[in-house]
């Protein structure tokens, strides 16, 4: 097989694996090497802190192997010409679409580099993925190597996005030390997000309830930010609003902090079927909630 392939060969492997989706059967991994090759060389020209333009920006939050919403956001973007796509991790592990999914958003990505994007949420994981479902899986219908090729993508994913320079966008939430955003540019992503000042952008939950930093439940080495935390993080940045998602609320978003924080769930699989899914558009000066059942 060659190495490199050509923008139409790439097309057309990328129709056949798109059949894929929808008959998982006709997948194989020699089918998928070259997309694999594809879409870690497009993250891997990405900085961890992605710098987004100020356009319409539709943000999808976890996934969790649920194919129906993941294909409902892009369905959304392209009948209302939205111009860019952000997902905000956590696409795999739990749902039984998740091989499905992740597939789906990796096409999706090789084909508009420029207009959709995959944050890193904390499931894009070696670590986490070996007990949450998405290991088990890919080594029960292809193999390791299979599998071991999506954890070199998530292991160049970007953990966070500045949006016009405003709107700040990450999965779990703030770290519990300042963080130097021209530094982080610079530096080379983590490979496993366990510990760590940076895993805390894909671990930490926000909280009304007390100030500063409280331990997490979910881990010990992660951290409940709270108000005084998240206004010094936007004042040294100069942000106006943050977007996460990595909490499941049944009304699929939840505001915190005086409506600057804005919680977004856009799955309903496995355990979480009373969930009401929700994305945001974000568009010059507005956000709109957008529930995925009216669409
Ligand atoms: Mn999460």
């Amino acid at each position: 097989m060659p190495t490199s392939f050509n923008q139409d060969e790439l097309e057309q492997l990328i129709e056949i694996v798109a059949a894929g989706i929808d008959d998982i059967s006709l997948l194989s991994v020699p089918l998928l090497v070259p997309l694999f090759d594809a879409w870690i060389s497009i993250l891997s020209k990405q900085s961890m802190l992605l710098e987004l333009p100020e356009k319409s920006t539709l943000v999808v939050g976890d996934i969790h192997g649920d194919l129906e919403h993941l294909k409902k956001a892009f369905k959304i973007k392209k009948n209302y010409s939205i111009e860019q796509i952000v997902f905000l991790g956590d696409i795999v592990d739990r749902g039984d679409k998740m091989i499905e999914s992740v597939v789906y958003l990796m096409i999706e990505q090789i084909k508009n580099p420029d207009r959709v994007f995959y944050l890193r949420g904390n499931h894009e994981s070696r670590a986490i993925t070996e007990f949450y479902g998405f290991k088990n899986m890919c080594e029960l219908l292809f193999d390791f190597e299979f599998y071991n090729s999506f954890i070199r993508g998530f292991e160049k994913l970007p953990l966070a996005a500045v949006l016009g320079e405003k709107v700040f966008l990450t999965h779990g939430g703030i770290p519990s030390e300042p963080i130097n955003f021209n530094l982080m540019k610079f530096e080379l992503k983590p490979p496993e997000i366990l510990e760590g000042t940076y895993a805390e952008f894909v671990w930490n939950d926000p909280t009304e309830s007390i100030d500063g930093l409280s331990k997490s439940i979910r881990w010990d080495q992660f951290s409940y930010f709270g108000k005084d935390i998240f206004n010094q993080f936007m004042e040294q940045h100069d942000l106006d609003m943050l977007i996460r998602s990595h909490e499941v609320y049944d009304d699929g978003y939840q505001w915190f902090f005086d409506n600057r924080l804005l919680s977004i769930y856009s799955s309903n699989a496995g355990i979480y079927s009373n969930v009401d899914p929700y994305y945001v558009l974000i568009t010059k000066g507005s956000v709109v909630l957008i529930r995925a059942a009216d669409f």
